[in-house]
């Protein structure tokens, strides 16, 4: 890079480039990752462009019978057209082998998305022999009907933009494409505009690339990768590692891995992590602009994403979980320190982080359904609200019960997959006084959260979840397959393993019984610390 150019929103912090001791620690990282199998291969890779030729076949001919269906003239039939363009981790160049495929579909004026394409391209989709799992979500925030493609996760969104004709060489990245178009368009066609720009901002695409990789990867292994839980997804760690880029330009993988974890233990929360400068237009799309909106100002850890219109792209960070990826960022800070000296290796940086080692105290939350099916919808609402539940619980207890939402859902085999459970550590905050006799009654606060999960849009019955505070040894054996076990076993799980039918018969269900402990604990003595 040249050593004028200032990427970014400020100078960089030091133009320095690699010694060789930084040189053998990057090739000790990229084997590192590749032996951890980061890196599809090429059957996978050449699935991935088959699919999407065949899906831009499908929605090519989907606009083309659309704009005949509608009485256009035959030189529009002719001339109409869609395009099939991708963004996230794979436009990025970063997607692991088994990720999803993030793609858009651009389509003319005329094709509406209410109509046109959640429902005729649904229709179409839902009789192409490789589509499985098609699941149209239209009322969210970032409208998607994702199904399975040939065993390929799919998640597919729909723009249209403001022309009769939509040309095969269309710039996405010029703001005009934002002309005339509705705020889901925007949202949907900013995956790609910000893929893009993050790109186009970096010093070096290829160091960029590894770097990402290996936080990737460290976040999924510390318990840290997911947006819904209120944690960090995809675009948010690329967001994080690109500032750290322009921050040392001329540093490779092994050097930014370490800066990486040296700015942002650092770094000081709310200041917004941003790798160009705000930009406002005539255009007049809502912003994130803390001065302007109050509510931009709640915002604990605002990560902006670099195409216009900007937005904060962790908006779900909660003080629970932002302290939880504090307190990783200085584990990471440490052992990358160590590295530094030699005094430790790359394989110590991506440890599992031991959840259920942390918390004395959990709350587990136990989802079931009637069939796999309905056991999927149910377990995805009830996930996008478990963030409330933290929040709830922080807002009802003062602040001094803290709760680590644990991104991650666990099945219970004995229950034919139509038992799955999420689980939260539940610490006193640190520092607190201990009184004796002090505990914290949450009832009330599960059973406003239990009520919220209730009003579930598409219930339908077999749907239930139990709430029930367990202490560590009531952890169920399901939690540890692959040997990353508590000490000894505790007399009520092996029970509970003993006696899988209980579930569907008239005893008493594990989770009632967890319930009925629960209830006990919290009617004798509450959630003692
Ligand atoms: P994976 O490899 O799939 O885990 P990804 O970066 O592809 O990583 P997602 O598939 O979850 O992550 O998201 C795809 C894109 O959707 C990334 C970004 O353009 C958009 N997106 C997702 N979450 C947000 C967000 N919170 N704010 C703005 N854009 C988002
Ligand atoms: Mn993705
Ligand atoms: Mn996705």
């Amino acid at each position: 890079a040249a050593p004028e150019k200032q990427y970014g929103v400020t100078k960089a912090i030091s133009m320095a480039g690699p010694t060789v001791a930084d040189l053998k620690r990057t090739k000790k990282l990229e084997k590192f990752l590749a032996d951890s199998g980061l890196y599809e291969g090429n059957e996978e890779a050449s699935k991935r462009l088959e699919v999407l030729q065949r899906l831009e076949q499908i929605v090519k001919n989907w606009v083309k019978q659309l704009t005949r269906l509608k009485g256009y003239t035959d030189q529009m039939v002719q001339d109409a057209n869609a395009l099939i363009v991708t963004f996230g981790s794979y436009r990025l160049g970063v997607h692991g082998p088994g990720a999803d495929l993030d793609t858009l579909c651009i389509g003319p004026s005329y094709v509406n998305r209410e109509h046109d394409f959640f429902f005729t391209l649904h229709e179409i989709l839902a009789c192409v022999d490789e589509v499985t799992e098609l699941q149209p979500i239209p009322d969210a925030h970032v409208p998607v009907m994702r199904f399975k493609f040939d065993g390929i996760s799919i998640d597919l969104l729909y723009a249209s933009i403001s022309r009769l004709v939509v040309p095969e060489e269309l710039d996405i990245s010029d703001v005009s494409v934002l002309h005339n178009v509705d705020e889901p368009t925007v949202r949907s066609l900013n995956g790609c505009r910000v893929a893009d720009q993050i790109l186009k901002l970096v010093p070096n695409v290829e160091y960029f690339r590894t770097t990402l990789r290996c936080l990737k990867y460290w976040a999924k292994r510390r318990g840290l990768y997911s947006n819904v839980t209120g944690f960090l997804g995809g675009v948010n760690w690329a967001l994080l590692v690109a500032r750290v880029c322009q921050m040392y330009p001329n540093a490779v993988p092994s050097m930014l891995v370490s800066r990486f974890f040296r700015v942002y233990t650092q770094w000081r929360w709310p200041n917004p992590v941003m790798l160009c400068p705000i930009e406002e237009n005539e255009l007049g799309f809502s912003l994130w602009h803390p001065r302007k909106n109050p509510r931009d100002r709640t915002h604990l850890m605002p990560i902006i994403t670099p195409a216009y219109p900007c937005m904060n792209s962790s908006y779900n960070v909660s003080t629970s979980t932002l302290r939880v990826m504090m307190e990783q960022f200085e584990h990471g800070n440490k052992i990358c320190g160590d590295i530094d000296m030699n005094k430790s290796c790359w394989r110590a940086l991506f440890e599992p982080y031991l959840f259920f080692e942390g918390y004395k105290n959990f709350l587990q939350i136990d989802i079931v359904a009637a069939d796999v099916d309905d056991l999927r919808n149910w377990k995805g609402w009830v996930e996008s609200r478990l963030r409330q539940l933290t929040l709830m619980i922080e807002r009802d207890t003062f602040g001094k019960l803290q709760c680590h939402p644990y991104p991650r859902e666990y099945i219970d085999p004995s229950k034919k997959c139509l038992h799955n459970a999420f689980f939260m550590g539940l610490q006193r905050k640190e520092g607190e006084v201990v009184q004796e006799g002090c505990q914290f009654d949450i009832r009330a606060t599960v059973e406003e959260f239990r009520h919220s999960v209730n009003s579930y849009m598409f219930w339908k019955p077999g749907m239930d979840i139990h709430v029930s505070h367990i202490r560590r040894r009531q952890i169920p054996c399901y939690v540890f397959p692959d040997g990353l076990k508590r000490s000894r076993p505790s007399r009520s799980t092996a029970q509970l393993k003993k006696s899988p039918t209980s579930f569907h018969g008239n005893e008493v269900s594990p989770t009632e019984q967890g319930e009925k402990n629960f209830k006990r604990k919290h009617d004798n003595r509450g959630v003692r610390q």
